[in-house]
């Protein structure tokens, strides 16, 4: 083929290519300005969502600490970086070409793997997680680039200059000082610049080396976009987006050599873009005491945590999770301070038999007269001495009816006509759980072959599998990527409000009932206001409101009384007396849960 004909193809393969990286985005900054809340229509232009970032407490203290981080890091790790890059240039080390791969290292080694032992290593060293660990972690992970950019510059440095310094009589000092340090200034710069972009947008380490208290921008976007994506988190992403674009371009400019006074000016445009909305709202009065509340996702909904925080000028933090073992993680690491927990039924056992809870105070709790006596005082906490039901429900299967046509048993998971349609939740109890019930048997087996014949039926059932997720299964029948789901009942039955196709059902064969209960840990810092969140969520008013937004079931007999019949009725929510005698509380298996994970995991890493 000639050149001539050639360029053209080339010329639209990297439009195509362009239009494939940037189109997201564009969407994502185009709806941004959309005046629906309803992301996929076009209703026309407006400003509020950037005004709302304004008014939102928690962005604003997230993109504050973003900032504080991005900034202390930024310092700390170009100084380290800078001085590491002309030891290993100038000094006069054994082995520089290892050292400077065992620097490069953490640029390659997967971020998954430095988080989780960065946060292993802070446990050893018995640091609270917080602003601290979140500080430290960036800067190990940041060093590395300032070395590699730092180096680069300086390998274009000419040393006779520096011999010629040396040779006029200058001293190493005045030498660095006068001849090196004008010389690497734009490396360096362009390093910091760098650090900052990527301190700013770092979600995986932070997730695993942060406190309450500590939330950034990153992390604050997704736990938001865990409850719906919202214009907010489109207007927020784009001055993000808009933020590090313009720190890149600063950087890149004095990479080519740009004179440092024109090329900071993006930089600083990049930072004032950012600043601003954390600026602005700095005049609200800040609320001193602070609630932590880590709980389940889909659990609570904002408008009922701001009702608590007005009645108690309290600012209340919300973290989310989807499973007990990352709750049981957090709390046994023992450095994260949280108040208020949510463990399901034998979560309570094992954080009793630690010693990880903190016996209630019932004095505290009056509105504890609401619960329904059938769902207090059971093995899993005596006389609810740690604990309060919060909601409960079952485990089953939501399925869009037209696609499947009608489902009762577990073995429509295993379905080979709905390959590539299936979700099961990512969760070892619960799906070695639904295996085990398949075959007829307890889902808190502990016979090695019982369990190994589930493990067996999960690595057959994987290639049918589309994604193991316990976070979003309710959004994946939603958007119609699944037509079946392994999940649990209360979002599974919220979704009937947007695709009346969609059912809930129970297999036949039986599976879980789960209470999850609101407790409080030993090492709550704030034991007092905790109680009065527990008793504030049992107010018949609250508790209603609660179910009615996540529908869960309530265990809060005087709630019940105030729900509609739509909720009361609805066999999803409130199960009939046939379902509840299928299902079976999963326990605390003791040393079997080992064998679980075991399991579990090698299902996960089956090919
Ligand atoms: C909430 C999931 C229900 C919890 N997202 C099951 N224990």
């Amino acid at each position: 083929m000639s050149e001539t004909r050639r360029a053209p193809v080339l010329g639209s393969l990297a439009a195509l290519v362009y239009l494939f990286l940037y189109a997201p985005i564009l969407v994502l900054v185009a709806f941004s300005f959309n005046q629906s809340r309803l992301t996929a229509e076009w209703k026309g232009f407006t400003l509020e969502w950037y005004a709302r970032l304004l008014s939102s407490p928690q962005i604003r203290m997230s993109l504050g600490n973003s900032l504080v981080v991005a900034l202390v890091t930024t310092v700390v790790a170009t100084a380290i970086g800078t001085a590491a890059a002309l030891a290993l240039a100038r000094g006069r080390l054994r082995r520089p070409g290892s050292l400077m791969a065992l620097i490069a290292l953490p640029i390659v080694v997967p971020e998954i793997v430095l988080a989780s032992s960065l946060l292993l290593f802070f446990a050893a060293l018995g640091l609270r997680l917080g602003f601290l660990t979140v500080i430290l972690a960036h800067v190990a992970f940041c060093v590395s680039y300032v070395v590699v950019v730092v180096r680069a510059r300086l390998a274009g440095l000419d040393p006779s200059l520096e011999e010629a310094a040396a040779d006029l009589g200058a001293g190493p000092w005045r030498t660095f000082l006068k001849v090196t340090l004008p010389g690497l200034a734009p490396g360096i710069l362009s390093a910091a610049l760098l650090v900052f972009a990527l301190s700013i947008d770092d979600y995986v380490v932070t997730s695993f080396v942060a406190g309450v208290g500590s939330t950034t921008l990153p992390i604050q976007i997704y736990s938001m976009v865990r409850s719906g994506v919202t214009p907010e988190i489109n207007a927020v992403s784009t001055l993000l987006l808009v933020a590090t674009a313009l720190l890149l371009l600063s950087a890149h400019q004095l990479e080519r050599g740009a004179r440092a006074r024109v090329a900071a000016a993006p930089a600083l445009l990049g930072l004032a873009v950012l600043g601003a909305p954390f600026v602005a709202g700095t005049g609200a009065a800040p609320a001193e005491r602070v609630l932590n509340v880590y709980i389940w996702s889909n659990y609570i909904a904002p408008e009922t945590v701001r009702k608590f925080e007005q009645r108690h000028g309290v600012r209340v933090n919300v973290d989310l999770y989807d499973t007990n073992e990352a709750l049981l993680a957090k709390i046994q690491a023992g450095n994260a301070a949280y108040d208020v927990v949510c463990p399901s039924n034998y979560s309570i056992q094992i954080l009793r038999a630690q010693d990880l809870l903190l016996p209630l105070d019932h004095t505290a709790l009056p509105h504890r007269v609401n619960l329904e006596p059938a769902l207090l005082d059971k093995p899993y906490d005596p006389g609810n001495r740690y604990s309060m039901p919060y909601f409960w429900g079952t485990c089953g299967i939501g399925y869009d009816r037209r696609r499947t046509g009608p489902v009762d048993s577990w073995d429509a998971l295993w379905d080979k006509r709905f390959a590539g349609r299936i979700l099961m939740l990512d969760d070892a109890r619960e799906t070695i759980g639904a295996a085990l019930k398949r075959r007829g048997r307890s889902l808190n087996a502990t016979d090695e072959g019982w369990l190994r014949d589930a493990q067996r039926q999960l690595i057959d059932q994987k290639p049918l599998v589309r994604v193991y997720d316990s976070g979003s299964f309710d959004a994946a029948l939603l958007s119609g990527d699944v037509w079946l789901a392994q999940g649990w009942s209360g979002q599974l039955a919220k979704v009937r409000e947007e695709n009346p196709d969609l059912e809930y059902v129970v297999p036949k064969e039986g599976s879980s009932l789960f209470v999850d209960s609101l407790a409080i840990p030993r090492s709550a810092p704030h034991p007092e206001l905790a109680h009065a969140f527990l008793d504030f969520v049992m107010e018949a008013e609250i508790a209603a409101e609660i179910c009615r937004t996540m529908q869960y079931s309530t265990p809060n007999r005087a709630a019940v009384a105030l729900l509609p019949p739509e909720i009361t009725r609805n066999p999803a929510i409130f199960p009939p007396p046939d379902v509840l005698r299928r299902v079976e509380l999963i326990e605390d298996i003791g040393d079997a849960t080992v064998l679980y994970d075991r399991l579990w995991t090698e299902v996960k890493a089956e090919r």
